[in-house]
Order: C-alpha cells, then structure tokens, then sequence
C-alpha cells in the first residue's frame, strides 16, 4: 500500500481521533509550566542600561542645602490650601510656579461614566529650557490626591521645589513641563488626551478642554507619589510603577535608568507592585510576575504614569514606600538625576524594550521568552477547532448499506475494496463513519449573530448608571445561561452544525487571543486560561453530560470571573457595584479594553462552547 493510502487511513485511525483533548491539554499544560519556568535564571536577563547617551547616575546633583528651606515653605502653603477650593488651589499652585519663571494655565476636564462626573482642573507650568528650542519636553508631575485618593502635600511641594530648582539652571536642551492634577488617574489622562489634540474634546462622556499653552514632543514624564504625613516621614524605598493602559510598558530604559540611579547613586532601594522585602528567591520573582500579570491584565490605570503610555511616551510614577531614613531630598536627588538623564538624549528611548516582565527590579524576561506561554494556550484552541471540525464532517454510515459508500460525493477516501485489498488489511479498522456535506451557512450566521449581541452587555455594563450595573450583571446572567441551550434548542441545525459553530468560534477564539497575546501578553493569558474548558467540551449524547459539562462551562465564565473578581474586591470596600462602576469608567474614560474582550471576545466564544455541548441533546437528528 502507498504512502498516501496509509497517510489516508491514518486519517481515520482511533488513536488520531482521540488525540486532540490531549494535544490541548498538554498545550496549556506546558504553557502554565512555560510561565512557572520565567522566574529561572536560565530565562530572565539581567537589566542593563542600552542607551549609551542616557548616562545614568554619571551627573553630580545638587539638590539639597537650600532648597530644603524651600520644599517646607511649598508644603506649608500646600497644606494650607487643604480645605480651599480647587479654584482657589490652583490659584496658589501656579502663582507658585509663576513666580519661579513658569508659563501657567490651567485646563478643566470632566467624564461621565457609570452616571457619575468625574471633573477637576488641572494646573500645570512649562519651563522654557535656555537651550532648547520649543521641540521636545520632558514632564515631572505629581496629582493633589494620589493613585488612592490620599491628600498628600509632600509630593507636590517637592514637584514645585524641583520646578523652582529646575529654572535657575541652564543646561536643559528641553522644556520641562510640571502638572499638578487634582488626582492621579483621570487629570493626567485628560491632559496627555488634549496635548496631542487640535481642539477640545467634546463629546457625550467628555468634556476636555484645550491646553492653551503646549510645548514640543513629550519624551518622558516623571510622576512623584509620596504618600506621607502633612510634615514628611522618611521612607524605606521607591516603588518604581510602570503599568501604562492596556498593559503597555514603558521603554525598559527608563525604568533602568530610575532603578540605577536611586540604587546605585542614591542607594535607594527599589520595589515593584509594592512588594517589599524581595529576595530575589523563586518564589518572590513569581509573585512579582504574578502582580504584573494581574495589573496588565486588568489594563487600568495604575497611577498618573499611567495615561502616557498609549501615546509611546515612556513614562514611570516613584512612590515612597516603608518607613526607612531617606528623605525628601534623597527622593528630589533621585529625580533630578533622572530629569538629567533624560535630559542628555537626542532622540526617544528606542534602543532597549517595550515588551518585557519584570523578575524584580533589575531582572526581566523578554517578549522572546514570555511570549510561547500564550500561544500555546491560544494554540489549544485552534487544535480543539480542527478536531471538531474532522467530526463534523462525519456521520455514522446509514444501517442498510453497510460499508459501502456508493454516494459518490459521500467520500474523499480511496475506496473500501482498495483499503481491504491491501496486505494489511487487518490493521484498517473498518469504517463507522462517513464523510458528509458540512452546512456552512447556518452556523457561520449564528456565530455572527452571537458576535453581534455581544455589543449589548458591553454597551449595557459600561453606559447604565451606578446602581442599575448589579441588576444588569444579575440578568445578563441568568439569560447567558439560558442562551445556549435554547439556541441549540431552537435553530434548525443537527448536531454537526452546532459541532461546526463550535469549531469556527474556536478558531476564532484562537486567532484573537494570539493577536491580542503580542499586544497585552497577560490579558491574552489569562483569557485564554480561563477559557482553557472551551477547549474540551464536546456535544453531549445524554442530559446528565450535558448538565455537567455545562456547569463547568458555567463556573469560568465571563459572569462568573466578574463576581469572582469582584468577591475579591471586597475587601477594598468597593462591593459588586463599586467594581462594576470601576469597569465602566476603566472603558468610558480610561479607554481599557478589557471589557471589550471580556464580552466581545469571551463571551461569544462561551456561548458558542455552550450552543456545542448542548448539541448533543438538542440538535436535530437529522
Ligand atoms: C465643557 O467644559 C467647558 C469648560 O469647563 C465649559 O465651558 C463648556 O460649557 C463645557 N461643554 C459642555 C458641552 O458641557
Ligand atoms: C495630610 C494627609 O492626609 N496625609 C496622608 C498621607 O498619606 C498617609 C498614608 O500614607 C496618610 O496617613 C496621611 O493622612
């Protein structure tokens, strides 16, 4: 017998036909195991700096002596602005920045979402580098209320100390821009939104108005986060943030640069994700990894630093953490080394990465190395979808005509007698199945259908006001789980259809999650672990296998992950609505898209898994 011919009863042995659950389990498993092996050395890299021009921790800085005076002058105007109103505030603020020769203005800002306004001015100075020519700025910027809603004076007033510092030097080659917003999430992002805009930002849920005065391109921001008492605790080390929306990164550069600068000109240390204590053990690395995952993932803003990133500037919050013996000055010093830093480049950091995952705060895993660990998981899909697709084109031979496939369009295979007529004939086992017309139409129209009312609990969760987002959440439910089974109920497809919609929702499942892994490598992850039951659900012939196939299906769901993450929110005192109305302005304000793939991604593609389980029981025995 030929090759071919082999080739070609291969394709209807057992074994193969049994092999796709285990090809997509064994690819998830090794994708799991793939991210468990990243703390290793062997995997990750140790940080260094590829900009040769940024010169790290290589200038003498001057902060210090006098300037101290000046920071407590700051922080007691500051504090004495604590219950004036922002008008007013503001008024103080950039009088401050005014008298130490910057340009002033002020910028209004709101956004509705969730039925609620989030509205604040934001007030900000730009110094005029002697020796630059209105092209480029870098940006030190610190928000009144930081990233969780604490009053701080001490960071501001180091900002306005630095940007009174900053003017009576002359070796800026750009303009430095300061910004004081009144918190840390929506007031940078309503200004980085209007700098690169035209005109203002009018529109149903914004209000953002134009900047009156702007400078050149914006290389690097550099916000303060300095969460202590109204007359300054000295802290233990810096917290370098990085998480822009969406899961972007800055260029590793900078933050090697902060890191080299506070460890090893200042001896600072430095955290990631607030977890101090590191030792640079497995068992650290991974939960430092496991941090990143969960903020890039989430895609939400994580502090003022945050809003830069979707323009690719490189931008990091430092935020004091522990209670150490450096000060306000060791923390302007670091600053001021890094605005330096910046300072010395001719061009935007390009050389080093924007696609990385920290170990700690000098060791990285590079796209490279990370990046397999979501293909696979997005790989055991597609397996699954060729899989169901081999058995939807089959059908159990009709009984009177025993094989013996006389429809000539009924199969592509050799014909039995050749199969039989080999040597080995023995080994062929004899067909139970033949191969039949898929109907493509119908299914494909369903998938689309499904995809388009994925639309409605998107544009429900992120534009009904507050407290109407629980009931919404409650009903959009109880009717997912309805949906399935009556789809598979209702339309006038056999089981190989429904097998067919499941196929093609697999596959494309499988082609967005391995796009969306090169974009925000920890959403394409985790949507796809959490999908992983997709992958092994197969039509039921009986109800009870069905029942529970489903209650797999139903248990990671994208309802039952929202109620999950929520439960663990608790503890922060947000409850379900809280979170939900974070969600809402995470999508209507922040631009995340994290929503958009939850419902728009994995819902459909749950739905589609049901509508297959389901089948099995339902479908017509046609
Ligand atoms: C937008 O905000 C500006 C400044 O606060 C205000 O003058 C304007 O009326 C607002 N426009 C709308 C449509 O609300
Ligand atoms: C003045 C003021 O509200 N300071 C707050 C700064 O942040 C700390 C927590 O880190 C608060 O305890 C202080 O009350």
């Amino acid at each position: 017998m030929g090759l071919s011919a082999r080739l070609l009863t291969l394709r209807r042995s057992p074994v193969l036909l049994k092999l796709p659950p285990y090809l997509s389990a064994a690819c998830i498993v090794v994708g799991v195991v793939w991210l468990l092996l990243l703390p290793l050395n062997e995997y990750s890299r140790q940080t260094y700096v590829s900009e040769n021009a940024i010169l790290p921790g290589q200038v003498h800085t001057y902060f210090g002596g006098s300037e101290h005076n000046v920071f407590r002058a700051f922080r007691q105007e500051a504090y004495d602005q604590k219950d004036a109103s922002e008008g007013h505030r503001n008024a103080v603020l950039g009088r401050i920045m005014r008298e130490s020769g910057l340009k002033v203005a002020e910028q209004p800002y709101s956004y509705y979402a969730a039925g609620e306004e989030i509205a604040g001015t934001n007030v900000y100075g730009i110094l005029q580098g002697p020796r630059a020519d209105a092209t480029e700025a870098m940006i030190i910027m610190a928000g009144w209320k930081n990233f969780e809603g604490l009053v701080n004076y001490s960071g501001v007033a180091l900002v306005l100390t630095l940007a009174r510092y900053f003017s009576r030097w002359s070796i800026w080659s750009k303009d430095i821009i300061v910004i004081i917003s009144p918190e840390s999430t929506y007031g940078p992002i309503a200004w980085v939104d209007a700098y690169h805009s035209t005109s203002p930002i009018v529109t149903a849920t914004q209000n953002i108005s134009a900047l009156p005065i702007k400078s050149g391109a914006l290389q690097a921001a550099v916000a303060i986060d300095y969460p202590v008492g109204p007359w300054g605790h000295r802290f233990d080390k810096i917290d370098i943030q990085y998480d822009g929306l969406n899961g972007a990164l800055p260029n590793l550069d900078l933050l090697n640069t902060a890191v080299s600068v506070a460890s090893g000109q200042m001896n600072i240390g430095c955290s990631l994700h607030g977890i101090s204590g590191h030792k640079d053990s497995y068992n650290d690395r991974l939960r430092t990894i496991a941090a990143g995952l969960a903020t890039q993932s989430l895609g939400h803003a994580t502090g003022p630093h945050s809003a830069f990133m979707p323009y690719h500037i490189d931008a990091i919050t430092l935020k004091t953490v522990g209670d150490g013996w450096h000060d306000e000055m060791s923390l302007g010093r670091v600053t001021e080394s890094l605005i330096r830093s910046v300072n010395n480049l001719l061009e935007h950091l390009h050389q080093s990465f924007f696609f990385y995952i920290l170990l700690n705060a000098n060791r990285f895993v590079s796209i490279g190395n990370y990046l397999p660990a979501a293909m696979l998981i997005a790989g055991s899909f597609t397996i699954s979808a060729l899989a169901l697709w081999v058995q939807s084109g089959r059908a159990p031979l009709p009984e009177k005509t025993p094989a013996q496939p006389t429809d000539e369009k009924a199969s592509a295979l050799p014909p039995m007698e050749l199969v039989k007529a080999g040597p080995d004939a023995a080994l062929v086992p004899k067909p139970a199945l033949q191969s039949v017309d898929r109907h493509l139409f119908l299914p494909a129209l369903t998938l689309l259908s499904i995809h388009l009312a994925s639309f409605i609990p998107l544009y429900l969760l992120t534009h009904l006001p507050r407290s109407f987002l629980p009931p919404t959440l409650h009903a959009l439910t109880a009717l997912s789980l309805l949906l399935p089974p009556t789809l598979s109920h209702l339309l006038p497809a056999n089981t190989r259809d429904l097998q067919t919609l499941q196929s093609l929702s697999l596959l494309l499942l499988s082609a967005t999650l391995s796009t969306l892994a090169t974009l925000n490598f920890s959403l394409a992850f985790l949507a796809g672990l959490l999908a992983s039951p997709l992958a092994f659900v197969r039509p039921c012939r009986s109800l009870p296998a069905a029942v529970l196939s489903y209650a797999v299906l139903a248990a990671l769901s994208p309802m039952s992950v929202t109620y999950g993450f929520a439960a663990w929110y608790w503890g922060r005192g947000m409850g379900l609505e809280g979170v939900l109305a974070e969600f809402a302005r995470g999508w209507e304000a922040q631009g995340v898209w994290t929503m958009g793939v939850v419902w728009c991604v994995w819902w459909p593609a749950w739905v589609g898994g049901g509508v297959g389980v389901w089948g099995g029981v339902f479908g017509k025995r046609t």
